[in-house]
Order: structure tokens, then C-alpha cells, then sequence
């Protein structure tokens, strides 16, 4: 989904990470690969152009509470999700949702998706067909709906004189009254006539669907936006899902069209089947697009909100003393603390595989990294660089292992002290050097 336009975008954030300082050229270079990213993936000119000004002047002028690059980086992370708005509401409550859009986005096989979203949240929805043109309309969609076991109606439910849309909105919405989420499917048309947009206005009139859902196909580019702003002025979009986002490198473009509207994208579909259907939040959206493990948090805990309690890493306060090593490989080891950590931290950006093997470590080793510890004195545990020559001999010799062994236990400690520092003190670049000699620790420690 949106593959180039992520991997531009890693690049850029990567391009960040690693620059030796940030200064007016730095960031016209990252507003200007930004803006090629954007363009290629057809958001709208203008909302670049917003976006470019807003990073040129937050990235220099704003006053910084973390370090130049990191505040770049949580700039570019701020606008883009700004760009696509809000995240929407979509209570888990009863409700009425009507679907509208052009021929062919998507609003059948979203109307089946959207029943079994809330199917699978404990809800019993339902689903009303209102397309009469179309005669393999109703079939489609009650096929999709007896697949996932939802109550379907349509015209053959009505005597003939009453087949008509309105009659039918009206008879299905009563019959259904007892479910929890009634589903409204419309007919789509090839352009925004006049007679769609007059017969959605008379649905909406007749049944007050608490929900008005767009539906965009992900393909059509900046087309998107001309629609969402005619069907948002017929009857007020509340919320938008963008179909086919798998099979197209522009979703930019209906991305963008949500500023159009006073809603944001509530959905997104990513495949044919009825499963290939994902809410939209838009912070977790931009984050996996630039390839970062939850930049949020780690901006939230950069900035303060986020307590050290909440994170349960000791050592960013102070000092990592052995100690504090085995606590942290006892948390690796029940995929604690540290991992959470590492993912927090935009690596991604930085080009660093932390593979499993960093989180691999076996219980054998832990055990003898124990033995060990218990054979050292407060003073070395606290103090490990005091660990030469005849305290390797003596720890080995109380423990039964080997200096070799144990020097690997020190070294190890002291390969993660330099990372943790790094880490903490923001000086990303620096770890990209120690990929080599980390890695080949970690598999030395297997
Ligand atoms: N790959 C992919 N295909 C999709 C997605 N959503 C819908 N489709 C396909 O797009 C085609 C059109 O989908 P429909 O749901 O029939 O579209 P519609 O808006 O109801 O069309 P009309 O009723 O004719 O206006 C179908 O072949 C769907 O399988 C999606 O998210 N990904
Ligand atoms: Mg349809």
C-alpha cells in the first residue's frame, strides 16, 4: 500500500536521522524531497504547498524541546498527518450509515466489509440494497451478505407498486429496526448527474442516517477531490472510506480530498476480500508510512507526557550498570521493556535491522550471565570497567566458567551501555557504526 511513496519518505526521514546538522539547506533539501514523494503519489498541489511552508517554518523558528533532528522529524510526522486529517469517530453504537460514490468505488463490497467490521466488534448489523438500476446489484450484495451471515433486504422483499428506492429505504429500514447497525447501500452513476445527487438528497431526507459515508476509489487520483466536495454539499460526508488503496500508487490524491469535506477517512479497503477492510487512524498511518515504530510515544516521551514509570526503562535516567543489564535481558526475554523501546525509536529511519536476534536470548545464557553476576562483588556489578585481568580469573573461577566467557558477559554490557547512550542522547548516526560489531555479539551470545 502506497509502497513508493513510503519508501521516498523513509529515505528522506533516514536522510534526516543521519545529517550532520540541521540548517536552512538540510531542511530545503527534506521540503524538496518531501514535495516529489507527495506529488508522485498525486496529493493535491496545494496541500503541498501548505505543508512545505508549515516544515520550513516549524523546523527552524519553532522553539525545540528535543534535538534538532528529532524535531524535524516530528514536524514532517505532524504536517503529514495534518494533510489527511483527524482520525474518525465511528461509534460502536446503534446507527444508520448510508454509502454514496461513483459507479465502481466500492460501496457494495464496502457495505459487506463495513457489516463485518461490526459483526466482529459484537454488533448486529444489517444491510439494505437501494440500487434498482443496476439488476445484478441485489445479487452481488446479497451473496456477499449470506457469505457473512448478515440479514439482507431489497425489492423482492416489496409488492411491485412499491419498488421503488424510496420505498424500499423505507420498508428496510423499518424491517431492520431491531438491529444495531443498518447499513444503506446506494446506486452509483458514471459522473456526478444531477438525478444521483437529487435521489441521495431524498434518502438522506427520508432516513436521517446518523452516518454518510464517501466512498473513493483510490486510483482516481486528484479526481477525488471534485467528488467529495459535490456529494459533501448534497448531504454533509461524515466520513470517508478509500477503496483499493493495494492496487494504486496514487492514493495521494483521494487521501487529499478529505480536506474537501468536514470529516476525515474512517476506512480504508486494501483487497477484494470481506476481511481486506482497516479502520484509519491517521497518527498510526503516517508513522507505518515512514516506517517508524510508534514515533508518537516516542515523542510523547521525549516531551515529557509520557512518565519513566510508563516506560519501565531505568537507565534512561542514569546509569546501566550490570545490574541493570540482566533486568533488561530478563524483560527482552518475556519481549519486555527493551523491545518496546527499540521499537519506539524511529531506527527504521536510521536503516538498523533490529532482527529477532536481538531479542534472542536464551534462557542457557541468561542463566550462566547470572552465574556469573553472583560471583561478582557489589563494586563490580555497579563499576563493571573495573573487570580486568584478575577479576576475570577469579569471577570464571567462582562461577566455573571461562575468562573468555565472562569477558564476553563485560564486553557485551559494554556494547549496550554505548548503545543506550546513544539512544538517549539522540545522536542517531552513531549507531549505524556499531551494526556490524552488535550484530555479530548478538550472535556470538546465541
Ligand atoms: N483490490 C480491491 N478491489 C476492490 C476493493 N473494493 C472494491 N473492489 C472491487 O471493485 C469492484 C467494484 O466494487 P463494487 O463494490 O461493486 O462497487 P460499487 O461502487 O458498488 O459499484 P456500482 O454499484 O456499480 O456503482 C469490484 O470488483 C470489487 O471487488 C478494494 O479495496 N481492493
Ligand atoms: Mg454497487
Amino acid at each position: 500500500m502506497l509502497d513508493k511513496l513510503s519508501s521516498s519518505l523513509k529515505e528522506t526521514i533516514r536522510k534526516i536521522a543521519m545529517a550532520k546538522r540541521i540548517d536552512k539547506h538540510t531542511v530545503d533539501e527534506l521540503v524538496r524531497d518531501i514535495q516529489r514523494a507527495l506529488i508522485q503519489a498525486d496529493v493535491k498541489i496545494s496541500l503541498v504547498k501548505e505543508l512545505s511552508s508549515r516544515i520550513r517554518e516549524r523546523s527552524l523558528k519553532e522553539k525545540m524541546v528535543l534535538n534538532p533532528r528529532e524535531h524535524v522529524i516530528k514536524v514532517v510526522y505532524e504536517e503529514l498527518i495534518n494533510i489527511i486529517g483527524k482520525s474518525v469517530e465511528v461509534p460502536l453504537a446503534a446507527q444508520k450509515i448510508m454509502m454514496v460514490g461513483l459507479h465502481g468505488s466500492g460501496k457494495t463490497s464496502s457495505c459487506a466489509k463495513l457489516a463485518r467490521y461490526f459483526q466482529k466488534k459484537g454488533l448486529k448489523p444489517a444491510v439494505i440494497c437501494a440500487d434498482v438500476y443496476r439488476p445484478a446489484a441485489s445479487d452481488q450484495l446479497r451473496q456477499l451478505c449470506d457469505k457473512i451471515g448478515v440479514p439482507f433486504y431489497d425489492s423482492a422483499n416489496l409488492p411491485e407498486r412499491n419498488k421503488n428506492v424510496m420505498g424500499i429505504v423505507k420498508s428496510g429500514v423499518k424491517e431492520f429496526g431491531k438491529y444495531d447497525v443498518e447499513i444503506i447501500d446506494t446506486a452509483g452513476r458514471h459522473a456526478l448527474e444531477e438525478d444521483m445527487i437529487e435521489e441521495i438528497r431524498r434518502i438522506e431526507k427520508t432516513i436521517k442516517p446518523e452516518q454518510r459515508f464517501l466512498i473513493l476509489d483510490a486510483s482516481i487520483g486528484q479526481q477525488a477531490s471534485v467528488q467529495a466536495r459535490a456529494f459533501d454539499d448534497a448531504i454533509g460526508i461524515t466520513g470517508i472510506i478509500i477503496t483499493k488503496m493495494d492496487g494504486t500508487a496514487k492514493g495521494g490524491g483521494a487521501l487529499s480530498a478529505v480536506s474537501e469535506t468536514n470529516s476525515g477517512v474512517a476506512f480504508i479497503g486494501t483487497g477484494e476480500k470481506v476481511d481486506d477492510f482497516e479502520r484509519f487512524e491517521s497518527d498510526s498511518f503516517i508513522s507505518r508510512l515512514l516506517g517508524m515504530g510508534d514515533i508518537k510515544s516516542l515523542i510523547e516521551m521525549a516531551e515529557g507526557s509520557l512518565k519513566p514509570e510508563d516506560v519501565d526503562v531505568d537507565f534512561l535516567k542514569g546509569k546501566f550498570t550490570l545490574k541493570d543489564l540482566y533486568k533488561q535481558l530478563e524483560a527482552v526475554r518475556k519481549m519486555g521493556p527493551m523491545k518496546k523501546l527499540i521499537q519506539m525509536l524511529p531506527l527504521g529511519g536510521l536503516g538498523i535491522d533490529f532482527d529477532d536476534q536481538m531479542y534472542q536470548i536464551t534462557e542457557d545464557k541468561l542463566k550462566t550471565f547470572k552465574v556469573m553476576m553472583d560471583s561478582m562483588t557489589e563494586e563490580e556489578l555497579n563499576e563493571p570497567k573495573i573487570i580486568g585481568g584478575s577479576r576475570l580469573k577469579r569471577i570464571a573461577r567462582g562461577s566455573g566458567t571461562t575468562t573468555a566467557e565472562v569477558n564476553e558477559l563485560v564486553k557485551y554490557h559494554r556494547m549496550m551501555q554505548k548503545m543506550i547512550k546513544s539512544l538517549t542522547s539522540g545522536r542517531g548516526p552513531m549507531m549505524k557504526g556499531m551494526k556490524m560489531p552488535m550484530g555479530k555479539m548478538m550472535k556470538r551470545l546465541k
